[in-house]
């Protein structure tokens, strides 16, 4: 059995403003390419399905004609969904009844009875190959305060979660019938990218679950989501991240994306192999290392003429900025007045001290307090720290200001 493991697909996002409906309509071409060729006999989906929990007609139209094409194209093709912290788990699930009739299952919500306990039973499906069941999926989707059994916090209450699950799933599933295991959460051992907002969004980013919860030797496989960097768990093997297909900022730039296949075998896991995919829309960060505005407008004429298009590629260009430039974007636009990009963003760098090449970002630029910015902004003129007098008048003046 050939099972397909994806995740983080964000149908919907704009990237600096940009659509990006083609980069995932040549995504899901390039998906079902895979699904037929391999012959892949169910496509795991872990989570983050759309941008936002309340996706466009367009972005729903993508969605829905993807499936419709998989499925019909492979017959015997099951998908199963679960939804992320950016879906809305209710509207996900929604259109269930019809979707069950092309195979495709999705779980969003947490059922429970009368007397508030979790049906645990609700979140096992069968993975089929050949009419036969072969597996047994725990489909877990991103959980929400209140979805898990009582515990002392978040990380305690998912890792018991699974364990229920874990303990549950015993008593139906045969001896010879392994485990595959989905969630969407953060894995403690897994990397991140810098300032990336949607993967931070979970609790704060800070509840990270232990994966020691999968090592058990019947869970042949954990396919995860929720990270955008295709990886493995603190070196497991099988504990993975499928990773987003496309880059969601320009921090994801060198990563590797693509899908997972995962082969079984009498019930025991044959392999495992990353099949790369290669974004059709390139990012590019000029200069790499931010420079003055006058020599980035000299790099800025490499680039290649022609009309821009949906397959241009994104263009984030670095300013160091040694003193004010008011007329820093026009140039730039002018600068980039028939070239084949789209320009995303232009990063003002500030240079930190005289004489140092190291310079701050415009994110750190907002988070600096005001009296930091002042002192350092007098030492420069005056080449002297500000007066001892000076600055608290001035910090009495902010926090008058800031009532
Ligand atoms: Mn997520």
């Amino acid at each position: 059995m050939r099972l397909l493991h994806t995740s983080d697909w964000h149908i919907g996002h704009y990237f600096f403003g940009y659509d990006r409906k083609t980069e995932h309509i040549f995504f899901f071409d390039w998906l079902k390419r895979v699904i037929k060729e391999q012959q892949i006999d169910a496509l795991l989906v872990a989570g983050d399905i759309f941008d936002s929990p309340n996706p466009s007609a367009i972005s729903q139209r993508i969605y829905y004609k993807f499936l419709k094409e998989a499925t019909t194209e492979n017959p015997h093709l099951q998908i199963i969904i679960i939804a992320g912290n950016h879906d809305s788990a209710a509207r996900l699930e929604a259109p269930l009844p019809l979707l069950e009739e092309m195979n495709v299952f999705i779980k969003g919500t947490i059922c429970k009875n009368t007397a508030g306990e979790i049906d645990y039973q609700s979140l096992f499906i069968p993975l089929t190959c050949r009419e036969k069941t072969e597996a047994w999926c725990i489909t877990v989707p991103y959980l929400r305060q209140g979805d898990y059994p009582n515990a002392e916090s978040y990380s305690q209450g998912v890792k018991k979660m699974y364990e229920v699950l874990y303990q549950e799933v015993q008593k139906i599933k045969g001896e010879n019938q392994p485990i595959i295991v989905m969630g969407h959460l953060q894995a403690t051992g897994s990397e991140i990218s810098e300032n990336d907002r949607s993967e931070r969004t979970i609790v704060g980013g800070l509840e990270c679950v232990s994966p020691e919860v999968f090592d058990k030797t019947d869970i042949v496989y954990t396919a995860l989501g929720h990270l955008h960097k295709g990886q493995r768990v603190s070196k497991r093997e099988n504990v993975r991240y499928a990773g987003s297909p496309l880059p969601m900022s320009f921090s994801e730039k060198y990563y590797k994306q693509g899908v997972n296949l995962v082969e079984l075998v009498n019930g025991q896991l044959e392999r495992i192999e990353r099949i790369h995919f290669d974004p059709p829309v390139k990012l590019i960060s000029l200069p790499p290392d931010p420079k003055p505005l006058n020599e980035v407008l000299k790099e800025l004429m490499i680039l290649a003429e022609g009309e821009t298009t949906a397959q241009s590629p994104y263009l984030e260009i670095k300013v160091l900025i040694t003193e004010p430039e008011p007329s820093m974007r026009h140039q730039i636009e002018e600068a980039l007045r028939n070239k084949a990009v789209r320009l995303t963003s232009a990063v003002p760098y500030r240079q930190r001290k005289e004489h140092t090449t190291e310079s701050i970002t415009y994110e750190e630029l907002k988070n600096m307090e005001p009296i930091e910015m002042a002192k350092d902004i007098f030492s420069r003129k005056y080449g002297n720290e500000m007066p001892e007098k000076m600055a608290s008048l001035l910090m009495q003046v902010i926090q008058e200001v800031g009532k």
